[in-house]
């Protein structure tokens, strides 16, 4: 493992190579323990560039075993060599050179799961960000592009497969016992994006027939007898190449495009060019082991590592600090595709969820950065939600100011442009600027500054004028090392809605621009007047969620009532519910605190029951509709002094007092939504599903009593079903004897199945209450549990830090220091995973002062542990100091 060094990088030391890497050539003698890795890479000096600079290699945990230069043996006197550094002087100063290096590494002994490591008896690898340089001394940065020419010899038994990038060239025998394959990839790519795959895996095989006629093969690779679990994944695939050329005019570019999936894997996938590796979890599905939430990740992350092919790998990063160029963008994209296959507004709604509950609290917290940092000390620890998620909101802020049409010229321009680039954000944004006219000046500190702006807005209307004015004002609380906030570009999609429902067309708007229904906020205090509108309005704002921000405003119950019952924007009807429900969780917790009793808002109640049966609206909006907000969405919405046992009993009494009143209408909804039809994975079923689903949960408060749920899950027909039911029994009723024999069930049936036994992890991880800590130790020690595969880890000991709010948060601080000890062990063999299970506690300085004292303690007991990984040093320190 490197050791932290306390170097850090920044964005304003960038400055090219001395020298232009033309091509690469690699060849791998695979072996368990022993891989031969040999490199030969040709290089020349840029132009300009210092003529006695040396030419400098980078490297992780390696040793070297020979240096050529051009194809002769190199004095040692002209290089200097560490495992982390390889250092070559004396170079050609105008002709091109050969430089040949061979060196062994051990893919069993990887677990860190970076570089070539295996899995299952498979040969794997992951290289982004840093891990090409754990195979080979490489100039290891994203700018360094170069087609790559990939040999591969391993034993036949065991490794039918040879898989790497681009095209297959040829193979066959190559001495007793072994056989090779070579690979051409044409098109110049970064390290990170190279990928080898060896071992014995079964296919599934189709084709695509692109716009231009060419035919494409299509093969996804999973374990044998496995292959019938590949299909969904298969035809989101086509689906995804298809959407891709229409919506974007993206045309993907070699004869063959290949998945695999793998068990171990530190993230979800990964856009290898040409050859996707992914977590197994995001490729397989039948209805038997699958949830429809299930089937929706491997639609959307299918997608997303598609669409890299374009906006990721044909043009990359310059540097690690424009991750959002490819991340933000990508994400927008599959969730315009996710869009277009499902409904838009259910969809809107799940991201904007999600948003809040997991960028949000970033934003606000020690760990909030820029979606373009200037620095970092490790990059690993920058694939955050902020990058991606606010990446793709930004994204879409400038799909809002241009319009469609402005937007696809603004990406078409981007392909042309920069096709074989290594960009810039500046690059991106400046393709919008030049295609549009329009001035992205202001836009840009969107990228460069931290934090989650907040909107105050107050209205007034003016019968006598018909004048309705709007005056909001923009700031942004200080982040770590970011204390002044200049004011942003806002796009607020805008409606003032009149009593009989129309939206009004004002004759004239002052104050800033306002146009298609967007209005532009960009100065730190700004008021707007509406003319001409003729009855006293409802203020509709950020509609669609058009930009991630807080929003601030004194809105009467009656209005959102009326927006929860009447906005055309669906989307905007759940806000208006969730603007409604949140003072009355909040007023809930308040109570619960001070020993009163609860008491919810009646208009709010009848509004959530009808609309849950609403036949109107379809099936997923309403389940959207009654889900409230998370307990962890009211403790971030309290933001200070937060006590978990309080939120979780004051949701409880909410759920429980919509509950009783809204019985029937559960019962009925239970009742006429049963799964009839066979499982089909599509939306519109998916959505009765989480309905009826829903509606079930509803009535464990209402009869307190488990045996609804038990009998749902006897009879489950699907995978869905069968894990929600599940989850009601143990969230509800955990000492129950029917969830425990609906566990023991499960778990015997399941027993096999990694991916289903996951879930039999997440379930019980997730129960409340102070129990959760024992009940996670005793799990470490099951049978079934796999402390070197991550999956499994997260399903665990993620679930308990991350979704477990009343377990984890335990007024004695002992999960605190469990969770400590377990991410000093985790990073001693994966780093990554360790770094990223530990942010779940960034949000500990607005606990209560007894936990976050509790909290303060543990952290500070990993920062003191010798021998951190960089990558949990950088967080823990910045947990602490921020
Ligand atoms: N680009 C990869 C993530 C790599 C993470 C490296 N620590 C997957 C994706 O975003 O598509
Ligand atoms: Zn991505």
């Amino acid at each position: 493992m490197r050791t932290d060094t306390g170097q850090i990088v920044q964005l304003a030391d960038y400055r090219p190579t001395d020298f232009v890497l033309e091509r690469v050539d690699l060849t791998f003698e695979l072996d368990p323990q022993n891989t031969k890795v040999e490199a030969r890479l040709i290089f020349h000096r840029r132009e300009g560039a210092d003529k006695a600079a040396p030419l400098i290699l980078d490297g992780d945990e390696l040793t070297l075993s020979s240096l050529l230069l051009d194809q002769i043996e190199m004095p040692t006197a002209q290089y200097d060599v560490t495992p982390e550094r390889l250092t070559i002087r004396d170079l050609p100063e105008e002709i091109p050179f050969e430089i040949c290096v061979t060196n062994y590494i051990n893919p069993e002994s990887n677990t860190q799961l970076m570089g070539l490591y295996r899995t299952n008896g498979v040969y794997c690898t992951q290289c982004e960000a840093e891990g090409f340089r754990r195979i080979t001394y490489f100039p290891d940065r994203p700018d360094v592009l170069a087609p790559y020419t990939i040999t591969i010899i391993a034993a036949k038994e065991g490794n039918p497969l040879l898989l790497s990038n681009g095209n297959f060239l040829g193979g066959g025998n190559y001495d007793e016992g072994r056989h090779f394959a070579a690979w051409f990839d044409p098109h110049p790519k970064p390290s990170y994006l190279f990928a080898l795959v060896a071992g014995d895996l079964g296919v599934v095989e189709d084709s695509f027939t692109t716009m231009s006629g060419r035919e494409v093969a299509l093969k996804i690779y999973v374990e044998h007898d496995k292959e019938p679990r590949a299909a969904y994944a298969m035809d989101a695939l086509k689906r995804s190449m298809k959407w891709d050329e229409e919506r974007f005019g993206r045309e993907y570019d070699l004869d063959i495009f290949m998945i695999v999936a793998v068990s171990d894997f530190n993230m979800g996938a990964m856009e290898n060019k040409g050859l996707n590796v992914f977590n197994d979890k995001y490729v397989l599905a039948d209805p038997e082991t699958a949830t429809d939430a299930d089937y929706a990740n491997i639609e959307r992350i299918i997608a997303h590592e598609y669409f890299h092919n374009w906006t990721g790998n044909r043009i990359t990063c310059r540097d690690w600090f424009q991750l959002c160029l490819k991340e933000g963008l990508t994400v927008y994209r599959d969730q315009e595709f996710s869009s277009d296959m499902r409904s838009r507004a259910v969809k809107r709604i799940a991201d904007v969820r999600h948003l809040k509950s997991e960028q949000f609290p970033e934003d606000g917290g020690p760990l909030a950065h820029p979606p373009r940092p200037d620095k970092y000390r490790e990059i690993n620890n920058f694939y955050t939600t902020t990058v991606y998620e606010k990446g793709a909101e930004i994204t879409g802020m400038i799909a809002t100011i241009l319009g469609e049409d402005g937007f696809r010229k603004g990406t078409d321009l981007y392909f042309e442009r920069h096709d074989g680039d290594a960009a810039t954000v500046e690059d991106f944004v400046k393709c919008f600027e030049d295609a549009t006219g329009r001035d992205l000046t202001q836009f840009f500190r969107w990228y460069i500054q931290a934090g989650t702006p907040l909107v105050s807005a107050s209205t007034a209307y003016d019968p006598a004028s018909a004048t309705f004015t709007l005056s909001l004002e923009q700031t942004v609380a200080p982040t770590p090392g970011q204390s002044r906030k200049e004011p942003l570009h806002i796009p607020l999609s805008t409606a003032l809605i009149l009593d009989n429902g129309q939206i009004a067309t004002p004759i004239k708007v002052e104050g800033g621009e306002f146009k298609d229904g967007v209005l532009h906020l960009t100065e730190r205090s700004q008021r707007f007047t509406f003319t001409g509108i003729s009855s006293r309005p409802v203020l509709s704002i950020n509609r669609s969620f058009s930009a991630p921000i807080n929003l601030h405003m004194e809105q009467s119950s009656d209005d959102l009532i009326q927006i929860a019952r009447h906005e055309t924007d669906l989307f905007s009807r759940w806000q208006a519910l969730t603007a409604l429900a949140l003072p009355n969780l909040i007023a809930a917790t308040q109570a619960v605190r001070s020993g009163n009793e609860v008491s919810v808002d009646p208009a709010f109640i009848s509004t959530l029951i009808e609309i849950a049966g609403n036949d109107e609206f379809e099936p997923a909006f309403r389940a959207q509709a009654l889900t409230l907000p998370s307990e962890a969405d009211v403790a971030r919405e309290m933001g200070k002094d937060n006590d978990p046992n309080a939120i979780h009993k004051a949701r409880n009494a909410v759920m429980r007092a919509v509950a009783k009143a809204g019985v029937e209408t559960f019962k009925g909804l239970f009742s006429s939504f049963e799964e009839k039809d066979d499982y089909s994975p599509d939306a519109a079923s998916a959505g009765r599903r989480s309905l009826r689903n829903i509606a079930m949960s509803y009535l464990s408060y209402a009869e307190e009593t488990p045996e609804r749920a038990a009998k749902a899950f006897a009879n489950a027909s699907n995978m869905t079903d069968m894990a929600y039911s599940l989850s009601v029994l143990t969230q509800r009723f955990p000492d129950s004897a029917e969830a425990s024999d609906a566990l023991a069930t499960f778990e015997t049936r399941f027993a096999d199945n990694a991916l289903v036994m996951d879930k039999w992890f997440t379930l019980q991880a997730a129960i409340p209450g102070d129990g959760a800590l024992a009940r996670i130790t005793s799990l470490m020690a099951s049978k079934h549990f796999i402390a070197t595969n991550p999956n499994r880890v997260r399903s665990l000991i993620g679930t308990f830090a991350f979704g477990n709010p009343t377990g984890f948060n335990r007024a004695d601080g002992k999960a605190y220091d469990f969770l400590a000890e377990q991410i000093i062990a985790i990073d001693k063999r994966n780093p990554q995973l360790a770094a990223r299970i530990l942010t779940s506690m960034r949000s500990w300085r607005s606990l209560e002062a007894v936990r976050a004292d509790h909290a303060r303690e543990a952290l500070t007991t990993i920062e003191r542990s010798a021998g951190l990984s960089t990558d949990v040093r950088d967080i823990v320190e910045r947990m602490l100091k921020g």
